[in-house]
Formats: structure tokens, C-alpha cells, sequence
């Protein structure tokens, strides 16, 4: 009785802490980084009088900010501001800001003795500013002397949603949909707000709500009146609207359910051919509709001639061919279209990394201005690690996006805990060399490099419908990051990872440290059995590892008794060859290629000395087992938080890393007996 007595006791301070919070926390990491846990007394002490009053300047979002602050405030500082117009001090929104300094969506933010002061030029960048000084709040940074202006570095930074009409996500490990079709438009699901608030929380400024494997009937008018009623409500936190377009849509309806298959779709026609002038008008038609309803659409995403989907070159027309017949209708209206470069076509060269650029650089300068080529980080197909894809600078004259997986297809779906900022930094980072050295990935998309109008980046999303967005807890880091990145491409891994850590966890010092060590190395880690040396084994994860090793070992990996790889150099395959130098001579050499890509484009014998002095076989087992013990330690860190993260939250975590314990346990074991049955213990170095 005296021990329960004492543990209440003990229990008493949390729990009064924890009862005056507002988030609601029956649903354990529903409130994602926006949870405004009350600060510590001193800080709250601190900012208590800067964040009492609150002055507006008249925007369009004016309602949104006073509530959002209204909610952050009342959380973090347990106080409930004011609003008054005539307030000297406090937060005070103004719209006096240079346009050509802020641009539409930029703000200066500037803190004081007598408070905060978030100034823009247009209304978009009240709300990023607020947004920006609540999680300065959360991450317990001081408002005095802060004098900083911020402007986005993509004009479009996007999620794209591989959500289908029937509630199912293509390759999500979140639940269903969050998309109601059939609940559309009358009943307004309360999480397409929370959804729209995250977003614009963390600067995700459009969506595109259906999967690339376009089912044509979300262009018919029932659904895009559904479409309409998303985009009204999303309009309020500054997110657009847009749509993935089948390219035969304009044809009549497929008798076949299977869009993949499906050669029919909304209209009439007997064609989808860009050269028939009634293509074209119903192309027209359809955009006029579509801006009837939704006047700030922002436009299509196209996957065509891909994985059996519909295109122009069913039509002996070419990629520009169909993105401009699109690209045309769209054009009065402002409208734009993204036409992916994921393109898979066997008989233009057997080795599918060459595909893309020797599909799309033929064609460098015939694309319209409202068109921008939509292209996945790697050559093959977001793979854990793959070699950046060698278009990015190879179209001077074309515009060109980064597209980046956030859903973890190919890296442990939502069992293991890998944290993707440290990869997708490597790719933004990368140097193509395409107009001498700097001339980096994220300054090409940004059209530092060549002339680009559109500026854009594309993440899949990895939210569904489970209550906590992303089914593990962690993967709502790859989310927040994603558009911290889309924002400004230039921050810091730490800076980005910290601030994810602070609002979401509400923990600093040592346990942040924790968390961090928990996440820095995981993708590294993951690589080092998944992906060794950039060769892909995982497929399917969790199911069937030896049947996928099987299907794959000899085709792709080309292992045998004698090494392993995949020659791409100028003596193989010739892919090193769509590399700028110094890159393609880096590549073709394998002392100088980056050993996490080093199976990609050589084949190497068993014995291959390494930089480390020992042979490929001993590092690549070694790798192949080191997984389960990297997961231990994290799960031991992990438990060593017990008592300092929420108790819902943190059961969920350990058994996430519980099961990707197994996972990885079972991975390793059935890799290295598979693997190992090629080798020889006795291969001696050269
Ligand atoms: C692959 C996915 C497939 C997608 C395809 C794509 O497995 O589901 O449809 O990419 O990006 O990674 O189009």
C-alpha cells in the first residue's frame, strides 16, 4: 500500500502535467510533430507576455492563424491569447514585406522584447511564418534578436498519394485511404483538416490525391465534384489540388476492371492519339470542367508508357507529344503537368538503368513550358541505395523534378525504423557535374543550373488511415522531412532531425540523443544486409526472402561461384557512359566508385580487395548478418526511455522493433544461407 502510495505520488506531477495538455491522447502519435506539450515553467514564464496578444493583418487565413496559435499557445505556454488589432506587442501579422524578397510564400520573422513580428507580402506566407515560430516555440528556441527571413526553394512541393478509388494504397503501410470517396461530397471526413494542417505545417503546398496507375474514372464528372469538395477545404491551408490523368481517358469506358490492363476510359472516343483533333478537345473539355469546379487546380501527374499503362507511343508519338497535348489544355488556366520519367520499356535497351535517358534525352527541348519531367532519384526503382539517375542535368533544355519515396516500399515498410533525410540528402547533394563541379541536384531543380520556370519536388506519401498517419511511429519523421527538405533543401540533417525529435517526442538532452542515435544510422544499417553495395535484395519484405533471392540471383545480381554484380561500366553495359565526367570515369573504376553503389555498376570476383583491406566476400556476409544486432541496440535504447515517452506511443515503438527484430533475424539468416551457398570459406585475397 505505502509503495502504491509513494508511486502515485511519484505519478502526480506527470499526470497533472499530461491533464493540462490539449492534445488528445487516446490516440497514441495522432498529433504527429503538433502535439504542444506544455514547456517547462521558466520558458513559459519567459514567453508568456510576447505570445498574449495577437494582432492580424487581414489575410485569408486570418481565422486559421488565430486558431492555430490560439491551440499552440494554450498548449505550450498554458495561456490563451487575445486578439487585438490595436496590440503593440505580442504576435503581430503584418503584409507590408518586399515581394520580390518574399515572393508569394515567403516571410521575415523577427522576435523582441515586446514580441514577435511575422511579416509577408502575400497571405501564404503568414501561415508558413506562424506555423515557423510555433515550432521555434516547441523546440524551446528564444524569440530575442531572432531577425530571419525565409522563401520556399520549390514553388511546388508535393505529395503524391498512390491511392485508388476502392480505399487501397498501392505500396502503403498505413491502413486504407484517408480519401471517403463514397462518403464525397457531402460528408467531410474531420481528418482531411488534420491532414491539410500537417501539410501545411511543414510547408506541403499540393497533393496529388490518386495513384499513378491512374484509374481513368477520377476524371469523370461524379468525382471530380468529390475532388472539388477536398480541394475547397485544402484551399484553406494553402495546399492545391491535382490529379493523375490516365492517358486514355478520353476513349470509351474499359470493360476490364484492371486499370493496368484497361485500354478504355471516361469519354467516347475509339483513340487516345495526341494527333486527333477530337483527343485534343476532349483533353480541352475536361480542363474547362475540372476549372469550373476546382479554379486553382494545380494540374496532372502522368505515368504513361510505364508498366503497362496507356501512353502516346501506343501511338507512335513520343513523350512530348502526349505531355503537350495535355500541357495545352491545362495552359489557359495555368495549369501544369508532370510527366514521369519512370519509363520501362525492354526493347529500348535491356538494361533498365539506361531506359529513362535513352527514352528522354532525344527528345531535351521539345516539351512545353507548363510540362516538367517528373523523375524517381535512381535509374531503376527506389531502391534502398541506387546510383542517382544520370537525366538530372542531361536536359539543359527541359524542366525537370525530383520524385523520392517516402512510403517505404523497398525499405522495410512500416516494421522497420529507417529514417530516409540522410539518403535523400545524398541525392539532392549529388554532384552531376553537368555544367562543371556544383552542379548539384537539389541547384538543377531549383533552376540554378539551367533556366527551369516550374520548381518542384514530389514525395510518395506514407500516410493512410491508421490513427497515427504512418503505422510506425517513426516513419512520421520521413513525412515531417520530406517537407522540411521541400522547403529548404540546404538544412541540415541535425537541424531538421532535432526539431522532428523536440515536437514530437517532447524530449531534449540526453533522450533526444537517444532518439538520434536510434535514427542517424538507420538507413546505413538497413543498406548494409538489404541493399549491400547497391545491389537491391529486398522485394517483398517480411514474406518469401529465399523464392524473390532465386527469381533475382542470376538475372540481376549475376552471382556465381566466381563474384557478383552487374558490369555497367564502358566495358558491360555502357551505363557509366550517361555520366558527366568526372563522374563517368569515377563509376567506371572500382577503386574510385562509391562503395554503396559498387554492385551497380561492376561485377567483382568474391576476392575483390576492398578500401578496408579485406576481401568483398568478408564485408558483404558480414553485412548480410549485422542487421538483427544493430535492431537490438536500437530496441535497448528504446527501452531505456521507458519512463520518459508516453506510455501508448511507446509500446507501439517496441513492438515495431520487436517484430523488425524477427524480420531482420529471419532476413539475414535466410540471406546468408542463401548467398553462402556460392562461396568457398577458403577464397584468399589477390
Ligand atoms: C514501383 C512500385 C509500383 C509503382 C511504380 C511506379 O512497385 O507499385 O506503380 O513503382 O512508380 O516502385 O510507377
Amino acid at each position: 500500500m505505502k509503495k502504491l502510495l509513494s508511486l502515485l505520488l511519484f505519478l502526480c506531477p506527470i499526470v497533472a502535467l499530461r491533464a493540462a495538455s490539449a492534445p488528445d491522447r487516446t490516440a497514441p502519435g495522432a498529433q504527429l510533430w503538433l502535439g504542444y506539450e506544455p514547456l517547462a515553467e521558466a520558458d513559459r514564464e519567459a514567453l508568456g507576455e510576447s505570445c498574449s496578444r495577437i494582432s492580424m493583418a487581414g489575410s485569408r487565413y486570418d481565422s486559421l492563424l488565430v486558431a492555430e496559435l490560439t491551440r499552440g499557445i494554450e498548449g505550450l505556454l498554458q495561456i490563451t491569447p487575445t486578439v487585438d488589432p490595436r496590440a503593440r506587442s505580442g504576435i503581430r501579422f503584418s503584409l507590408d514585406g518586399d515581394p520580390k524578397l518574399l515572393g508569394e510564400e515567403g516571410y521575415r520573422i523577427r522576435g523582441g522584447r515586446n514580441g514577435v513580428r511575422i511579416q509577408a507580402a502575400a497571405d501564404a506566407g503568414l501561415l508558413y511564418g506562424m506555423f515557423d515560430l510555433l515550432r521555434m516555440l516547441q523546440c524551446g528556441e528564444g524569440l530575442e534578436g531572432l531577425d530571419r527571413t525565409e522563401t520556399p526553394a520549390y514553388d511546388r512541393r508535393l505529395l503524391n498519394h498512390w491511392d485508388d478509388l476502392d480505399g487501397t494504397i498501392e505500396r502503403g503501410y498505413a491502413g486504407r485511404s484517408l480519401w471517403k470517396w463514397d462518403e464525397l461530397p457531402g460528408r467531410l471526413d474531420p481528418r482531411y483538416a488534420a491532414y491539410a494542417r500537417a501539410n501545411a505545417s511543414i510547408g506541403i503546398n499540393g497533393v496529388v490525391l490518386n495513384n499513378v496507375n491512374a484509374d481513368p474514372r477520377i476524371l469523370r464528372h461524379d468525382y471530380l465534384v468529390k475532388v472539388a469538395a477536398l480541394a475547397d477545404l485544402f484551399r484553406r491551408y494553402h495546399i492545391r489540388v491535382y490529379l493523375t490523368a490516365n492517358f486514355a481517358a478520353p476513349m470509351k469506358p474499359s470493360s476490364t476492371p484492371d486499370v493496368m490492363k484497361a485500354w478504355g476510359g471516361v469519354g467516347d472516343l475509339d483513340t487516345a492519339d495526341p494527333r486527333d483533333v477530337r483527343v485534343q478537345a476532349w483533353w480541352r473539355e475536361k480542363a474547362a470542367e475540372i476549372y469550373a469546379l476546382i479554379p486553382d487546380f494545380g494540374g496532372f501527374l502522368v505515368k504513361a508508357n510505364s508498366e503497362g499503362m496507356p501512353g502516346p507511343q501506343d501511338y507512335g508519338c513520343t513523350h512530348a507529344d502526349g505531355a503537350n497535348l495535355l500541357a495545352r489544355a491545362l495552359k489557359p488556366y495555368g495549369g501544369i503537368v508532370m510527366w514521369r520519367t519512370f519509363v520501362y520499356n525492354p526493347t529500348i535497351d535491356p538494361d533498365r538503368m539506361k531506359r529513362s535517358y535513352l527514352e528522354f534525352r532525344p527528345l531535351d527541348g521539345a516539351f512545353d513550358d507548363n510540362v516538367i519531367l517528373q523523375t524517381k532519384n535512381g535509374p531503376l526503382d527506389f531502391q534502398p541505395s541506387e546510383p542517382v539517375q544520370p537525366l538530372f542535368g542531361a536536359m539543359p533544355r527541359s524542366q525537370v523534378m525530383l520524385e523520392l519515396q517516402i512510403t517505404q516500399e523497398y525499405t522495410g515498410h512500416a516494421t522497420s525504423l529507417v529514417y530516409l533525410l540522410p539518403m535523400w540528402r545524398r541525392v539532392l547533394d549529388f554532384d552531376t557535374c553537368c555544367a562543371g563541379p556544383g552542379s548539384t541536384v537539389s541547384r538543377l531543380t531549383r533552376g540554378e543550373v539551367y533556366p527551369q520556370r516550374i520548381r518542384a519536388i514530389a514525395g510518395v506519401a506514407n500516410t493512410g488511415s491508421d490513427a497515427n498517419w504512418t503505422g510506425h511511429p517513426f516513419a512520421q519523421a520521413n513525412w515531417y522531412a520530406f517537407g522540411r527538405l521541400a522547403w529548404n533543401p540546404d538544412q541540415t540533417v541535425s537541424r531538421i532531425t532535432h526539431d522532428w525529435i523536440r515536437s514530437t517526442w517532447q524530449v531534449d538532452g540526453e533522450d533526444l540523443r537517444v532518439i538520434e542515435a536510434m535514427m542517424m544510422p538507420s538507413w546505413e544499417c538497413f543498406l548494409r544486409s538489404s541493399s549491400p553495395y547497391g545491389l537491391g535484395l529486398t522485394l517483398d519484405v517480411a514474406t518469401h526472402y529465399r523464392a524473390n533471392f532465386a527469381g533475382r540471383a542470376g538475372r540481376e545480381w549475376q552471382v556465381s561461384r566466381e563474384g557478383i554484380g552487374t558490369d555497367r561500366t564502358s566495358h558491360g553495359t555502357g551505363f557509366t557512359g550517361q555520366y558527366f565526367e568526372p563522374n563517368r570515369s569515377c563509376f567506371d573504376d572500382a577503386d574510385c566508385c562509391p562503395s554503396m553503389w559498387l554492385l551497380s555498376f561492376h561485377w567483382l570476383p568474391w576476392n575483390h580487395r576492398m578500401p578496408s583491406g579485406r576481401s568483398l566476400r568478408e564485408e558483404f556476409f558480414e553485412g548480410l548478418g549485422s542487421t538483427p544486432s544493430l535492431v537490438r541496440q536500437n530496441l535497448e535504447r528504446w527501452q531505456s526511455l521507458r519512463d520518459r515517452i508516453d506510455p501508448g506511443r511507446y509500446a507501439s515503438v517496441l513492438e515495431r522493433l520487436q517484430q523488425e527484430y524477427d524480420d531482420a533475424s529471419r532476413f539475414s539468416a535466410e540471406a546468408l544461407d542463401f548467398f553462402g551457398a556460392y562461396v568457398d570459406d577458403a577464397i584468399a585475397l589477390p
